[in-house]
């Protein structure tokens, strides 16, 4: 039937192998839940909704222990678990672990705490979908990251900045006596792959979320998330005693203003015990910051962070900033204003920083923060929205570029400090505030993420925070089983579709360490040409510096110096153009057209070869997709094939637009292989 994507990888169709299905059955006839606290009611419902649709029967629950089905608790409350665990291996579990564990003819469920519970039901959900035998079930998992966070850039009128999924879920003007459906499928969504926090409204913040009503409306959304063990957070703007106190500053120093915010807290804590805390985006593209009184981005976090530290919350200070002066490299300012305030943030404030030092581009080295701050605890900001990947158009499986980012060594502690460690606070022996945050890529299309596969990012990023040392291609197989099941072929191809597709985008975007040459304001498609923008740094000729001579942006001891952010043993492999990997070649030189890579080739054959096969590798995608045709529904084999079309297309014209564009420098054929019309 007609399939419009909306059940995600949640989607419980009947197992189609009739032996397995039976299997599963004749051991799970009945569900017994032990406790009765909102996450467990949650985890129990899951329960019955998934496996009546896995098993095709309406499954039961039950009042007392069967003795043979599903037990459902948590440890150390609920007396049917007790002794199932060692000693050992209960201490083992943090916050919000689970085990999942068979004993004859009984299986448990057993959380370390509620959320640990609602987890696991999740988990066993998912082993199910993804037809794992139940024999000697014996599995034990707990989160490293402590906050798992979605960031919305969701605006109250509805729109979402950098959205390509239609407009903002959030519907501000029914709330809070309206509570759409999808809220709660939300959650559950969320719950499934760990995500324990949403802040749900833009970084670019308006200062009216903090007035009574909207808080009213912010805490109907806490109370549907609650029970699916997410906390909400808002993002607050730093004029805000101003705007809506009235105040004459916003000067962090200023009593009247610190006063304004502890009341906002105050108020805020009354209406949502468990408000999580505050993102904030200060002195960066016009928003308002500490900085216009003289002071600190510490100083300014600090303020914040004591309003919110008698209830518990904490302060996500995003290090994405960059002056208004034209700098020598945007992507040394980050570092130069934020290492200095290292060791001076109360322990309830977090720096939140990108992946990259520039913004989200396809490839980029690892921010020099990550290493850079040992008294601070950061926390890693991906993008999940496609802004410069392809938007909404292109299938771009993000996972992998998750996983580069987080398995790169930064030997800030020694060889072997990957950034991953640095997120989980072990790198530092200290994880009493760790986190992860995505920026979403959710709107109202009837998918969630309009193009199908952004479903698999979302997937991907929420597993990668409960373990960022995790394996995308693991995340890519389960959600590419729980997506389309039924169907191994299906499943492979899609699989393999999110495996290769990073790489091609970055080959018909930016090979060889390009960036930030897309068109102007939107993002989209090429435009190395752009050169008038009200600051140099928006412009593609500041980064790409292409003239007759050569390419490339030299970030060594002759130009900007970049690599003297991070540690010596790291910078080692980018400071000779003739060792430093092709894949960041032109972010840290600037090189000859005719410089011999080690391939043999010339950077520019090397630029011909590697764009066209970027575009080549989106034509075999499209290919693999097409032999798919009538194996899975026509509604979502047909989206797919639409979006991989436009990709294909694209892919080719970023192509040709750069080499023609870098043709003019370069003055060099291309190839005589390539040049075959495709
Ligand atoms: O990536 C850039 C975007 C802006 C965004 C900004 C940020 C929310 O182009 O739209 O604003 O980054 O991260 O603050």
């Amino acid at each position: 039937g007609a399939d419009d994507g909306y059940r995600l990888w949640l989607r419980y169709d009947e197992i189609a192998d009739s032996p397995l299905r039976k299997s599963y059955a004749k051991a799970l006839p009945r569900v017994f839940r032990e406790g009765d606290s909102p996450q467990l009611c949650a985890a129990e419902e899951e329960l019955l909704l998934g496996l009546s649709g896995l098993l095709g029967h309406g499954v039961e629950s039950t009042a007392a222990a069967p003795a043979k089905g599903l037990i459902l608790g948590v440890l150390g409350r609920s007396t049917s678990l007790d002794g199932l665990l060692s000693a050992e291996e209960q201490a083992s579990l943090p916050d919000g672990g689970y085990a999942l564990i068979g004993q004859g003819k009984q299986f448990y469920i057993a959380g370390k705490d509620d959320r640990g519970a609602l987890y696991g039901a999740f988990a066993f959900l998912r082993y199910l979908q993804r037809g794992r035998p139940l024999d000697d079930l014996h599995l034990l998992d707990g989160p490293r990251v402590k906050n798992r966070l979605l960031n919305h850039w969701d605006n109250l009128d509805g729109t979402v900045e950098r959205g390509y999924a239609g407009f903002s879920i959030w519907n501000w003007h029914q709330l809070p006596h309206y509570l759409d459906p999808r809220y709660t499928d939300y959650a559950r969504a969320n719950a499934s792959i760990g995500i324990n926090g949403a802040v749900v409204t833009n970084v670019n913040a308006k200062a009216i979320v903090f007035r009574r009503d909207y808080l009213q409306k912010a805490a109907a959304l806490a109370e549907v998330f609650r029970p699916y063990g997410i906390r909400i957070y808002l993002t607050a703007r730093f004029s805000a005693p101003i705007e809506l106190g009235g105040l004459p500053t916003a000067d962090p120093e200023d009593a009247a203003v610190k006063k304004w915010w502890q009341d906002k807290a105050s108020e805020i804590y009354a209406l949502i015990p468990d408000f999580g805390g505050f993102v904030v985006k200060a002195n960066s593209e016009g928003q308002p910051g500490p900085r216009e009184y003289g002071r600190t981005h510490a100083q300014g976090a600090n303020l914040l962070a004591d309003a919110l530290a008698p209830h518990g919350g904490i302060v996500m200070w995003r290090a994405f900033v960059y002056s208004n002066e034209e700098p020598v490299d945007r992507a040394k300012q980050a570092y130069d204003e934020f290492v200095p305030l290292d060791g001076k943030f109360r322990d309830n404030v977090m720096v939140q920083v990108k992946n990259g030092p520039i913004d989200f581009q396809p490839r980029e080295p690892v921010h020099p923060l990550f290493g850079s701050m040992p008294h601070t605890p950061l926390a890693m900001e991906f993008q999940i929205t496609k802004e410069y990947l392809g938007q909404g158009t292109h299938l771009v499986g993000l996972g992998k570029m998750y996983e580069e980012v987080l398995q790169t060594d930064t030997y800030a502690e020694g060889p072997g400090t990957r950034v991953a460690d640095i997120i989980d606070g072990s790198a530092y022996g200290d994880d009493r505030l760790t986190a992860m945050a995505g920026v979403a890529n959710i709107g109202t299309a009837r998918n969630w993420t309009g193009n199908l596969f952004g479903q698999a990012d979302w997937y991907t990023f929420g597993r990668l925070a409960w373990n960022p040392t995790g394996k995308a291609e693991d995340y890519f197989r389960e959600w590419s089983q729980m997506t389309f099941p039924n169907s191994p072929t299906v499943q492979e191809t899609a699989q393999n579709l999110l495996a290769v597709s990073h790489e091609a985008c970055v080959n018909y975007m930016t090979p060889l360490g390009l960036h930030h040459i897309m068109g102007p304001d939107h993002h989209y498609g090429p435009g190395p040409w752009i050169k008038d923008m009200p600051r140099a740094d928006w412009t593609s000729v500041y980064y790409h510096k292409a003239d007759a001579e050569g390419v490339g942006f030299d970030r060594t001891k002759t130009g900007s110096d970049a690599l003297e952010q991070y540690t010596s043993r790291f910078a080692a492999r980018y400071e000779s153009p003739d060792s430093c990997p092709p894949a960041f070649l032109l972010w840290y030189h600037h090189l000859p057209w005719d410089h011999k890579l080690p391939s043999g080739n010339t950077l520019w054959a090397e630029l011909c070869y590697s764009y066209h096969a970027g575009a080549t590798k989106v034509g075999e995608m499209l290919k693999n997709w097409k032999s798919l045709s009538g194996r899975l529904d026509q509604e979502r084999y047909e989206s797919v094939r639409m979006h991989l079309e436009i990709q294909e297309k694209e892919a080719k014209w970023w192509r040709d637009a750069c080499l023609a564009y870098f043709q003019s420098f370069s003055g060099m054929p291309v190839p005589a292989e390539l040049e075959k019309p495709t």
